[in-house]
């Protein structure tokens, strides 16, 4: 056994964006393997690991598995496992789980489900994940800003996301050092147009306007893997 890579606190977290494979087209003589990815899910999980499966719309995959752990090699080694199942994988993200350094105040229950959120929540299966960092240009740069003016401008910000409470659950992961943004943005909600409305909104939010830059936005539907399967018309 290799020795544990864990964080010193927290979860390290993979998302990882796959397209699923058709017997005998181009890329593959072997298709996807229901049963093998089911298995490798399985086996995650029984690692005590958490996975999220949702099917994904559009073309930039077909499904997405956000797994948490507190291990880089269980990760790496479930990487590998669906990867040998066949799936393609197209898109990944590497981040930790993270208490931001302005909500120093949070009560402990809340620091300790942002450290080590147990997901999928119940009933919020619209699902979207993208990338983002805050600005760093010469004029407009996020971290030459004074610390309390940071603040404030995230008290705005928890402050207009407060208003989505119960509706939208945010799960910011750091990704600054391992990954090409600073942070994984995983969202839940319980209808498609409250993904769209938070981030709407947050557009108007200083810290968002003005300071953060995205990268591509995933958006699908939670659900456990033999139901996205169904609607992969994998079997
Ligand atoms: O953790 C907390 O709830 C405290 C308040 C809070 C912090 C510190 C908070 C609340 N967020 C915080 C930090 Mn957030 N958040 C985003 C996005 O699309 C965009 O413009 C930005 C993407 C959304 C949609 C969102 C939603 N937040 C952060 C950070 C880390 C900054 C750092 O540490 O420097 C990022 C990158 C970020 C981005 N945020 C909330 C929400 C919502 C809905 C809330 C309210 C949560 C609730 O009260 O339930």
């Amino acid at each position: 056994m290799s020795e544990l890579i864990s964080p010193t606190t927290g979860l390290a977290v993979l998302h990882l964006f796959c397209k699923t494979k058709q017997e005998n087209d181009e890329q593959s003589a072997r298709g996807t393997d229901r049963q093998a990815v089911i298995q490798a899910v399985k086996k995650i999980e029984e690692q005590g690991d958490q996975v999220v499966t949702a099917a994904i719309l559009g073309h930039k995959a077909d499904v997405a598995f956000m797994l948490l752990g507190n291990d880089w090699w269980r990760l790496r080694d479930a990487q590998t496992s669906l990867a040998q199942s066949g799936l393609e994988i197209v898109d990944s993200y590497v981040s930790l789980t993270e208490i931001s350094e302005y909500a120093a105040g949070l009560p402990e229950q809340m620091r300790n489900s942002r450290l080590y959120p147990e997901l999928p929540p119940p009933d919020k299966p619209a699902f979207c994940f993208y990338p983002m960092s805050k600005r760093r240009d010469e004029q407009v740069n996020w971290f030459t800003l004074p610390f309390e003016e940071r603040l404030e401008l995230m008290h705005e910000h928890g402050a207009s996301g407060r208003a989505f409470a119960g509706r939208v659950l945010q799960v910011i992961t750091g990704s600054t050092g391992v990954d090409d943004f600073e942070w994984g943005v995983t969202l839940f909600a319980e209808h498609p147009d409250d993904l769209k409305e938070v981030v709407y909104t947050m557009r108007y939010d200083k810290a968002s306007a003005i300071y953060a830059d995205f990268g591509p936005f995933y958006a699908g539907v939670v659900n456990e893997l033999e139901v996205v399967f169904e609607h992969l018309s994998i079997n």
